[in-house]
Order: C-alpha cells, then sequence, then structure tokens
C-alpha cells in the first residue's frame, strides 16, 4: 500500500518540545492504524500554508491536510474530516472511531467538542497571549485574555466530569470502552496546555488522561518524529 502523505506545518520548538496540535491528531492514527505514512513540513505564511500551491489543495489554508495515493491521490483538510476518513478506509474493524451508529455518534460527540470548543477557545489564549501584541503593537486587553482563559477551564472542567463518570464504569478513556480519534483530536491540546499558560493542576483525570496517551507506542513514536518537524521559532514567524 502507498504512503499516505501529511502536510503539516514547520513549527517553533519551544524547550518542552511543545509542536501545534493539529497535524499530530492524524499522525496519531496512522500510527495505530500501521498506515504508512511521510510528513511534508509547510512554512506559516505566504511562502507555505497561505501559498497558492497549497491553498489549491486546502482552500483554508491550514495544516494537517493529506493526500492518500491509494485514492487517487485525494487530498482531504480538516483534522476532524481526515480522522473520519482515515477510520472509515483503513479500520475495518471500527476500533478508533466506533462499530456502529451509536458508537460512532458518541465519538462524534467528543471530537467535535475538541474541534469547536477546546481548540478554538485555547487557540485565542494563545493569540491574546503570544501573538497579538507582535500583530498589533498593543497588548492584549486582560479581560479579553481572561475570557478565552475561563472558558478553556470551563471546557477543562467538561472534559473532568466525562473522565470522572468513564472511570466510574471502569473506562480510561474519554468515550467508549478504549482509545479512540475522540482522545487522539483532545490529546494534543491538552499536551500543550502548558503553552498558554494554563494548567491542569486541578483536573486529575485529565493529567492521568495525558500520561495515559502519552505512554501508548504511536505518541512516544510522533512526539520523537515531531523532532523532524520542528525548526527553531525564528524561522517561521
Ligand atoms: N480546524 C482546523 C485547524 C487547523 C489549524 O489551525 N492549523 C494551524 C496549525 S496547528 C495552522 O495551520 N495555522 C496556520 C495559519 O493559521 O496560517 C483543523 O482542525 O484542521
Amino acid at each position: 500500500m502507498a504512503q499516505v502523505s501529511l502536510l503539516t506545518q514547520i513549527e517553533y520548538s519551544f524547550p518542552n518540545d511543545i509542536i501545534g496540535p493539529n497535524p499530530p491528531k492524524v499522525a496519531l492514527l496512522c500510527e495505530e492504524l500501521n498506515i504508512k505514512y511521510n510528513v511534508k513540513a509547510l512554512e506559516f505564511g505566504e511562502k507555505g500554508v497561505k501559498s497558492p500551491e497549497f491553498v489549491a489543495l486546502n482552500p483554508n489554508g491550514r495544516v494537517p491536510a493529506i493526500r492518500d495515493p491509494n485514492n487517487n491521490n485525494r487530498i482531504v483538510w480538516e483534522s476532524g474530516a481526515i480522522l473520519f476518513y482515515l477510520a472509515e478506509h483503513y479500520d475495518k474493524t471500527g476500533a478508533f472511531f466506533g462499530r456502529n451508529v451509536d458508537e460512532k455518534t458518541d465519538v462524534m460527540q467528543w471530537l467535535s467538542f475538541q474541534l469547536s470548543g477546546l481548540g478554538p477557545s485555547q487557540g485565542q489564549v494563545n493569540w491574546f497571549i503570544h501573538y497579538f501584541e507582535n500583530a498589533s503593537g498593543e497588548k492584549a486587553p486582560a479581560s479579553v485574555t481572561k475570557r478565552y482563559q475561563d472558558e478553556t477551564y470551563r471546557i477543562y472542567g467538561v472534559l473532568e466530569k466525562q473522565l470522572e463518570r468513564q472511570k466510574a464504569k471502569g473506562f480510561e478513556y474519554i468515550v467508549t470502552d478504549r482509545y479512540t480519534i475522540a482522545d487522539m483530536a483532545n490529546y494534543p491540546w491538552l499536551k500543550i496546555h502548558g503553552m498558554k499558560p494554563l494548567t491542569t493542576y486541578l483536573f486529575w483525570f485529565c493529567i492521568s488522561l495525558l500520561l495515559l496517551t502519552l505512554l501508548r507506542h504511536g505518541t512516544t513514536r510522533i512526539y520523537k518524529l515531531s523532532t523532524t518537524w520542528c525548526i527553531c521559532r525564528k524561522n517561521c514567524q
């Protein structure tokens, strides 16, 4: 089977090995499904993700995107859609997405929760704390940053309660009785909480999810690999 290309960005390397949270979701699934893939790193900005060549593939000019040579070089973009696509095509057992419509719906709920809640909210904290001043020449109003921090903590709290309910049933991951694409979507965002800076200090079940996922073979492999996706911060601004 030919290798799937995972188009991702050149990321900045922080001292504690932080990489952008969206492309790794796809790599996590490829690892679990043993899909061979190669990583093509793109820069932020006009020379990379916003270049005409890339925007012709993904009109939103963001990563990840994939090219699948086993399906007429089909391009898929948006991490949620990519997880769906790969799981439907390459996971015949339904282990990672769901074995029936009800399981798939449960998984979609927690995947959508990340795509529409955790990601955008935590992403705004990141923007206001790390980039706003550079882009606009003034400090971000504290009330705006606080609004997104509070919302991100509220979202961590929702996840925490779900993990607690799961634990009571004897399960460790976010939904169903196993590791799914919902975990693969939420994990990379939780992993970089320290960059914002946010803390998961009061979210014990979230910390346990972080540790459990970190110990998976595929996770260790992709975050090791990520050093090859990481170029020094100054090169991508
Ligand atoms: N909703 C998108 C978000 C993708 C996204 O924001 N990716 C970031 C990297 S983690 C990006 O490409 N940023 C480049 C830019 O905003 O120009 C997804 O889940 O795939």
